[in-house]
């Protein structure tokens, strides 16, 4: 919790200042030692409760150690109980990352975005600019959780309300992420993840090849040849790193600034092989909220069901969100009447395959590309097509200084990138529709209307 939030008597002064806004939290792993009981290192009960009181405004957990069960200030508190409390009060708690984008004449754009889980959401906030960018920065606010409300001229403006990142290790890497690196360097917490003879830490991914000997998660002993024979991990998939956010060397200068930053763009993502394009731009905010509404990740090996199916994951807050999610959606559309201008709502896909199963985009420094389009597009510099899911780049709207991809290959993957069937989009409505049934009884007219505008669209 030290690393993750703003905590002791200075913060606890602060929060009942005008009202009593304080919400009693406790987390227990049930378990208290009788007289000379001696202890072990964790008693790991099968039964847990992880419950929140919205009306009261508690959050009792029980019997669970995950971050996200453990740290109540991450999801049970600046998600579950914030959302609930700023639909009450008029703003958002978004399960979304926040970052600077800096132009080389220091113009600073700032996006928000959500991403179901397993998309790389951690990596996008501490991007680094590809070859061909020189003077671009990347400034990250957070990479998890942005509070977002509505200032006195009627402008979106975020907070990050954590002061950590609890990331997950396995594939993080000086190629993937040197940044998070850099920040995990030092005064971090590691968790299920594998250690060194020399007291170090290691993960999947972290390097090409595995440490001859490591103890893995579990604290046995592990060397590749055992992790070939078993086909176990060194460290768990889930293992995380629970880092000072202040440790990030593009860490934004008004990261920590209350009034927060101004929001022009919000990005909603997915992890998906076919269909969605890799940058789309929804029409106004009402078909943004439809387009946040309806999104959604494949499931893969790692999250469990039916593979290849999209798991919808409405703004990524569908296990988040304090509340009934079609009531979310009103709140999402009602926020416009407090607003003077709405950011731009995007949406993109890192993970669209060809026809073989290879990815059609090189993503991770790359995407530095679709952010530059975004940020063109909200201060209407760059040009888009019309399509019907939303207004798309034209090749030459991308900015392709740089890049390292024969131009004939980049052309014609970027049209199979870009492309919006109509036949696939289709059936993709007729998912939204299971999404739309499942929670029928409190879905906003709004997002039956842009369904069916879609639907003549197409
Ligand atoms: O984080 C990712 N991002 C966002 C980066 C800012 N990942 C990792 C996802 C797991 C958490 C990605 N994986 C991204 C991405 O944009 N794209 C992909 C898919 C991919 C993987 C490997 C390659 C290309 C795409 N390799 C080569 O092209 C050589
Ligand atoms: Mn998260």
């Amino acid at each position: 919790m030290r690393i993750m939030a703003r905590i002791g008597a200075p913060v606890f002064a602060e929060i009942d200042k005008d009202v009593k806004r304080v919400v009693p939290c406790l987390h227990s792993i049930g378990a208290p030692l009788a007289e000379g009981q001696k202890d072990v290192p964790w008693p790991c009960n099968d039964e847990k409760y992880i419950v929140h009181f919205p009306e009261t405004r508690e959050i009792w957990s029980y019997g669970s150690g995950y971050g996200g069960n453990a740290l109540l200030g991450k999801k049970c508190f600046a998600l579950r109980i914030a959302s609930n409390i700023a639909r009450d009060e008029g703003w958002m708690a978004e399960h979304m990352l926040i970052v600077g984008i800096e132009s080389p004449t220091h113009e600073r754009t700032y996006i928000a975005a959500a991403f179901p889980s397993a998309c790389g959401k951690t990596n996008l906030a501490m991007l680094i600019p590809p070859a061909g960018f020189d003077g671009w920065k990347v400034w990250t606010v957070g990479d998890d959780i942005a509070w977002i409300k509505p200032d006195e001229t009627g402008r979106l403006r975020a907070i990050n309300p954590e002061t950590g990142f609890f990331g997950v290790a396995p594939g993080t890497s000086m190629k993937t992420n040197p940044n998070a690196m850099a920040t995990l360097a030092t005064n971090t917490i590691f968790t299920n993840v594998a250690l060194t003879p020399e007291g170090g830490v290691w993960w999947e991914g972290m390097t090409d090849e595995p440490p001859a000997e490591l103890t893995d998660w579990r604290g046995k002993p592990w060397t590749p040849a055992i992790g070939k024979e078993t086909g176990q991990p060194a460290a768990h998939p889930n293992g995380r790193f629970t880092a000072p956010a202040r440790q990030c060397p593009i860490i934004d200068p008004d990261w920590e600034n209350p009034n927060g930053v101004p929001i022009d763009a919000i990005v909603f993502g997915g992890r998906r092989s076919t269909t969605l394009p890799l940058v789309y731009q929804a029409f106004n905010w009402s078909s943004g909220v439809y387009t946040g509404a309806t999104m959604g990740s494949e499931i893969t090996a790692a999250s469990g069901g039916a593979l290849g199916k999209v798991r919808r994951d409405p703004m990524a807050m569908l296990p988040f969100c304090g509340y009934h999610m079609g009531d979310y959606f009103r709140h999402w559309i009602k926020m416009q009447r407090s607003l003077s201008v709405t950011p731009r709502v995007f949406h993109v896909n890192w993970f669209r395959k060809d026809d073989k199963g290879k990815f059609l985009w090189p993503g991770f420094s790359q995407n530095m590309r679709v952010l530059k389009w975004i940020v063109d597009r909200v201060h209407g510099r760059a040009q888009g097509k019309e399509t019907p899911i939303g207004w798309t780049p034209h090749f030459n709207d991308i900015d392709w200084t740089g890049i390292d991809i024969p131009l004939d290959k980049l052309k014609a993957d970027f049209e199979i990138l870009q492309a919006v069937d109509r036949e696939q989009w289709k059936r993709e409505v007729i998912g939204h529709e299971e999404l739309f049934i499942a929670i029928h009884d409190h879905i906003p007219p709004e997002m039956i209307y842009e369904r069916e505008l879609l639907i003549c669209r197409l």
